[in-house]
């Protein structure tokens, strides 16, 4: 099970020197890195995206790795310790965000990669089982009330650019989000001509729709501040022109 006190004392085995961080165990930084999801198309309800509902979306994360924006191809980077499993329709990184004690330092990417967990993995506290075994775990329906259910096992690393270069975190206490704009993930008209009740979406079945998932996924991260510091990813917090980091190539 993740620890937020093992995670901070890897990522400062890996990360930490000098007064990059002043403070000690006991005393854990208050910034974080959490990962949610978003309507990105007007008016929809939570959950809506283009022709589907979403109930359920998990995903797991391996390690994340910044790059250093002064040598943006070397090899300095900060690097947080995952696996990270996230219900991004629900309360985000679980149990709780991630450490991210990184006040200071400018960054040129967001280095990520799946994980796929393994079925005897131990999942956090309030993650779904049926996420054991898989890297993403997505369910809904369609307009017409067609189910749908998408088993990700994907394992490749995709990464987000800084806009402009490069982005600081700021204080001591900003958070970041990377969030996932769901409105363009899945294909309803493909969903819709798929055979089966649920139509499975998986490596083996609808090989298709589980591909272009997968990259619209990628392709659909972009890193927020928490400008207000509630804690949660506002509407007005998610605008594309005030992403710090995009494209999940
Ligand atoms: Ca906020």
């Amino acid at each position: 099970m993740k620890s937020s006190h093992v995670l901070w004392t890897l990522l400062c085995m890996g990360a930490c020197g000098g007064d990059q961080v002043g403070t000690s165990v006991g005393n854990p930084p208050r910034t974080t890195l959490d990962l949610v999801a978003y309507d990105g198309s007007a008016g929809a309800k939570h959950g809506q995206a283009a022709g589907v509902t979403l109930d359920k979306a998990l995903l797991v994360v391996d390690r994340i790795r910044l790059r250093d924006a002064a040598n943006c191809e070397g090899d300095d980077r900060v690097q947080i310790a995952g696996p990270l499993v996230a219900d991004l329709l629900g309360g985000g990184v679980l149990p709780a965000p991630a450490p991210l004690p990184l006040t200071g330092r400018k960054f040129c990417r967001f280095e990520m990669r799946w994980k796929q967990l393994t079925p005897a993995d131990t999942l956090p506290a309030g993650a779904d089982p049926a996420l054991a075994g898989l890297s993403m775990l997505v369910e809904g329906r369609t307009a017409s009330g067609k189910r749908f259910i998408i088993r990700g096992e994907f394992l490749e690393d995709f990464r987000l650019d800084a806009r402009g270069g490069a982005f600081e975190l700021r204080a001591a206490t900003e958070s970041l989000f990377v969030a996932f704009d769901y409105a363009g993930w899945i294909d309803a008209a493909a969903v819709e001509a798929g055979a089966g009740d649920p139509v499975v979406i998986s490596k083996n079945d609808n090989k298709t729709i589980y591909m272009s998932f997968r990259d619209a996924v990628q392709r659909s991260a972009r890193l927020f501040r928490d400008a207000d510091g509630d804690g949660a990813l506002g509407a007005g917090e998610h605008k594309d022109a005030s992403a710090l980091a995009g494209g999940g190539t």
